[in-house]
């Protein structure tokens, strides 16, 4: 037996079974690459879903890592530490916003702005005992907590886990008049949350403007708009968030005209490079202010090895120039799959912004060929996992050349190549 099936035999026997991974068993991550215990090297195209924007093992992020771990990891929040603090402060300052809480999942950081939105809706807005409703787009994805999943459109997230929880709709996604009609109709409504481009759902990129119209809907009827970027944000979309107008495309800091800023932001994966769990909500005072001391917390939200990690992950981001980075190389990237589109109708159409992109396979969503594709795609070297049935999602390290990007598109071309003989 190979060293790589026992440790997959292992995982199966002692394991939970909640996940269907790729046959690979990975041992050590470098920049672009990942290694398997065979000791085979290949680019990695999934990045843990957009946590290691940064690459793997970042030698900035892991100094800091090490050198905080050395001196102080775990207070609680019982107590102050020294540097929650002045992480705060860097974390507002590059996003423009005048308060942060710390939190650890993504998951995590989604239910705070939740339980935020209700409570300002409550003391603000002055909703009615009880009676707030917080909006969800169509094929969201969230995480996997139980209050998220009760908005979820996704039968395997959802099936066998109800009740559901109250309290939450959902409208169809890049749908402004479906928003307008749902505000119109519905005075409780209290957030709206949405990702700026849907993850999960395929990399599905809304209309231009569609969110500076959601952000103006919800300015008219005194509504909170919530940008979850925990996959899209942090130069993924090539920008510093996807959420920011077209202008700051390429830019390294939130400089938010005014009016366009979400009234939260939702941060997690990228903010600490894929080094330490670690999210964040982002929001002005009269949202954030709402939560009193003893409503919420977390035993590890906002400890000092959290804090040190994701403040150099965040300066790695701005020092090296990631959002114009993913921002150049993703526009580099798809004019060359459109190459391969012409030489291999298989690839159906290529989508994306930045480096967050993902291509659609001319076959059925119940098939399995984007799997066999990613199968092939995996003995030649590169690391995509399938979503969606038919979909690949394509999202490399910012840090990616585009000599890298070159090889990567010979190796997409001729794992294509072999299913296009097959099948025409
Ligand atoms: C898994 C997907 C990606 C997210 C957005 C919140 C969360 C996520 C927009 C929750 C998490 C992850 C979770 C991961 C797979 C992955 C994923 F395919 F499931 F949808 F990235 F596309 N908001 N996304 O994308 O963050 O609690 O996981 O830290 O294995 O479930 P989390």
């Amino acid at each position: 037996m190979t060293i790589t099936q026992e440790y997959i035999n292992q995982e199966l026997a002692y394991g939970a079974h909640n996940y269907h991974p790729l046959p690979i068993v990975l041992a050590k991550g470098e920049g672009v690459f990942v290694y398997d215990v065979e000791g085979k090297k290949y680019f990695d195209f999934l990045s843990a879903y957009s946590a290691v924007n940064q690459g793997h093992c970042h030698p900035k992020i892991i100094e800091a890592l090490v050198d905080q771990a050395k001196s102080l990891t775990l207070t609680s929040r019982a107590f102050h530490n020294d540097k929650l603090g002045p992480f705060e402060e860097y974390l507002t300052g590059m996003f423009g916003y005048d308060k942060a809480l710390l939190m650890n999942s993504g998951a995590e950081a989604v239910e705070t702005a939740m339980k935020l939105s209700r409570k300002w809706g409550y003391e603000v807005k002055k909703v009615p005992k009880d009676q707030a409703v917080i909006l969800f787009a169509n094929k969201n994805f969230h995480g996997r907590t139980l209050s998220i999943i009760s908005i979820s459109q996704d039968p395997l997230s959802t099936k066998g886990f109800g009740p559901k929880m109250p309290g939450l709709d959902v409208i169809e996604y890049n749908d402004i008049n479906a928003l307008e009609a749902y505000l119109k109709n519905n005075k409780n409504v209290v957030s709206f949350i949405v990702e700026p481009i849907q993850g999960e759902a395929g990399v599905i990129v809304p209309d231009n403007n569609y969110l500076e119209k959601v952000r103006a809907l919800c300015t008219a009827y005194n509504v909170l708009y919530v940008a979850d970027e925990i996959q899209t944000g942090l130069a993924r979309t090539g920008k510093l968030l996807a959420s920011c107008t077209e202008s700051m495309e390429g830019v390294e800091s939130c400089k938010w005209e005014k009016g366009d800023k979400p009234d939260m932001v939702i941060l997690g994966k990228a903010l600490s490079g894929g080094v330490y769990p670690v999210s964040a909500v982002l929001a002005d005072d009269e949202v954030m202010l709402t939560i009193k001391p003893g409503e919420h917390g977390s035993t590890y939200g906002g400890n000092p090895l959290a804090c040190a990690v994701s403040k150099a992950a965040l300066q790695v981001i701005v020092d090296e120039k990631l959002a114009t980075s993913a921002n150049e190389k993703g526009a580099y990237f798809r004019e060359k799959l459109q190459e391969v589109k012409q030489k291999h109708p298989l690839l159906k159409t290529i989508r994306g912004k930045g480096l967050l992109n993902a291509i659609e396979i001319d076959t059925d969503e119940t098939s399995n060929l984007a799997w066999e594709i990613c199968v092939s795609f995996m003995k030649n070297g590169l690391l995509a996992k399938p979503t969606q049935g038919n979909k690949i999602r394509f999202a490399p390290p910012l840090i990616i050349s585009k000599e890298q990007i070159d090889k990567c598109i010979t190796i997409i071309e001729k794992s294509l190549s072999l299913f296009t003989s097959n099948t025409l």
